[in-house]
């Protein structure tokens, strides 16, 4: 079973609904938002509905699917993702291969509700740097008992060169206006197939050509996922449910930068396609 956020137009109030090919069946009363999911009770008899009328997919247009969650990122959990980081790392970068293996997972904070897009909105290269990256990530989607009821899409936008002049730049490499997009729809917990045999695609074209294409697998992942959940429910608690993205296991060549006007595509199998334009300067 899917679920999405969607608006029926300008100035209408979001709603969440079940997808069902190319319909959308929009929860009733009592289940307006997604925190209302995901707070208390069984996740599964409120998706019972009832519903209000079914609307066709083409007709609405869909939302990141987050209300009042934080969204948290995991860090080198990829070994593409530790080379990747000693490259950068002006320092060379050891913390990166110790992270890697030590028991203590790298977790930081990554946004805001305010500072995620969903499907087909823009996500931000900022404007001091040269060097930034899309990261293609399996996003969990947590209850505030920390069950993984669902996965989603995560970007995780990062410049590459402010972390690598030092590494405590990170929150400013990773967090700002428009740094993450999410969606386009959370697949519940029970539809997906085996996590270990889920791809993740990534398409970055450039110029109406494909400019960068590489995929990866969660079985190249050093971390089980419950492992993660584990430790970003240590002294947390998160009342609205909490979104984590596990890592990255594709990086772009080191030459490879995003530029205005990309298009971002991310795949993830039994989830879907997120596509996000890049753009470059202040928010519209
Ligand atoms: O240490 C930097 C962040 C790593 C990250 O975001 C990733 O591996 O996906
Ligand atoms: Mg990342």
């Amino acid at each position: 079973m899917r679920i999405a956020k969607f608006s029926k137009g300008p100035g209408q109030t979001p709603r969440v609904g079940i997808v069902e090919g190319n319909r959308i069946k929009p929860l009733g009363p009592g289940v307006e938002a997604l925190c209302d999911l995901l707070n208390g009770g069984d996740i599964l008899e409120k998706l019972k509905g009832p519903f209000d009328t079914e609307l066709s997919l083409d007709s609405v247009r869909l939302l990141s699917p987050i209300d009042h969650q934080e969204v948290w990122g995991a860090g080198v959990t990829y070994e593409r993702s530790k080379v990747a980081r000693q490259e950068e790392s002006e320092q060379g970068g050891s913390f990166y291969d110790l992270v890697y293996t030590a028991d203590r997972p790298e977790l930081f904070f990554k946004a805001t509700p305010s500072r995620v897009v969903g499907p087909g909105e823009p996500i931000r290269v900022r404007q001091d740097t040269k060097w930034c990256v899309p990261e293609p990530e399996l996003t969990l989607v947590l209850s505030p008992k920390m069950e993984i009821v669902g996965y989603t899409i995560g970007n995780d936008v990062s410049a590459r060169d402010i972390e690598g002049v030092n590494p405590l730049y990170l929150p400013q490499a990773k967090v700002y206006d428009a740094c993450c997009s999410l969606g386009p729809v959370i697949t519940l917990a029970s539809a997906m197939p085996p996590i270990a045999e889920v791809e993740i695609r990534l398409e970055i074209e450039r110029a109406g050509k494909v400019a960068i294409r590489d995929k990866t697998s969660l079985s190249r992942m050093a971390r089980t996922l419950s492992e993660l959940v584990d430790w970003l429910g240590r002294e947390n608690r998160y009342p609205d449910g909490v979104f984590l993205l596990t890592g990255s296991g594709i990086v772009p060549p080191d030459d490879f930068s995003l530029e205005p006007g990309d298009l971002v595509r991310i795949s993830i199998d039994g989830i879907g396609t997120l596509e996000n334009p890049v753009i470059r300067g202040p928010l519209g």
